[in-house]
């Protein structure tokens, strides 16, 4: 069968669990026929990432903790010495200390806020410099972002300020990146039970007011964020830079 991603290799940051959307990601761009380069955290992570992999078109598992500048180097270096250019990316990263997300955004402290800069936004830079060394055909580099990041969501605090400086951060690096034929992009995925949401308190409740007032009066499907990071990374997309693309069943465009 030929895939809409067949013959290109992509590198896909951010697996920990089968409830990633990271995990999603990797499936869509495995069934479209593309090659994968898949990073973990730490070795905890390793094992579920390599248990996985089994069922996808993986040609490499590296570590990748995006805090460390000599794992970055090692991993811009692996991706140099492919047999053939690397062509997508797609970053589905963030982190902010439990408490930020739980008291009011006013009592951010320093620590926190620039933890979850450095992890949830920074690191597409990071990431971005490392991987475009490699991508020498051009391609598409695709990130993960919430609502958020526009608009007060109750807990999610420090991760919408993180969220908004990732999604300025693709608009830049779209400027950058676009003589070098480097398209940058965003997902912005409606609420999905990952091990990321699972933390947060009355997620079950968010869940349902979702399907209830989105006008598709569902869900977000992890497979409709893997199927848009596909459409990104291919041709049919070739036209489209420093977006965001909201997979959420429309529930962004709702004022009540
Ligand atoms: C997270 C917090 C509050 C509300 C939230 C979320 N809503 C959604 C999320 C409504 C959908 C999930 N989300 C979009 C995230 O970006 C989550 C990021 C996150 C989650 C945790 C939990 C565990 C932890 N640190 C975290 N850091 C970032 O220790």
């Amino acid at each position: 069968m030929a895939g809409i991603l067949d013959g290109k290799l992509a590198l896909v940051l951010g697996i920990a669990n089968k409830w990633s959307l990271a995990y999603a990601v990797a499936q869509s761009f495995s069934r479209e026929g593309a090659g994968l380069i898949l990073t973990y955290l730490g070795e905890h992570e390793k094992g579920a990432l390599e248990s996985l992999a089994t069922d996808l078109r993986v040609e490499k598992i590296l570590p990748c903790d995006v805090t460390k500048e000599e794992e970055l180097s090692a991993l811009g270096e692996t991706l140099r010495s492919m047999s053939r250019p690397l062509t997508a990316v797609v970053h589905s990263l963030a982190f902010a200390n439990r408490e930020d997300l739980g008291r009011p955004f006013v009592e951010t402290g320093r620590a926190g806020f620039l933890l979850a800069q450095e992890v949830s936004a920074y690191s597409l830079v990071a990431v971005a410099r490392a991987a475009a060394s490699a991508m020498t055909a051009g391609g598409s580099i695709t990130t993960l972002t919430y609502l958020g990041s526009m608009r007060v969501v109750p807990n999610y605090n420090v991760m919408g300020v993180a969220k908004a400086s990732l999604e300025a951060s693709v608009r830049y690096l779209a400027s950058d990146l676009g003589p070098a034929k480097i398209r940058v992009n965003a997902i912005s995925a409606g609420p999905v039970k990952t091990a990321s949401a699972r933390a947060i308190k009355d997620f079950s409740t968010i869940l349902d007011t979702m399907a209830k007032r989105a006008p598709l009066r569902r869900n977000t499907d992890p497979a409709e964020v893997g199927d848009t990071a596909v459409f990104l990374a291919s041709d049919l997309a070739r036209g489209i830079t420093g977006n965001v693309i909201f997979v959420d069943s429309g529930m962004q465009i709702m004022g009540l």
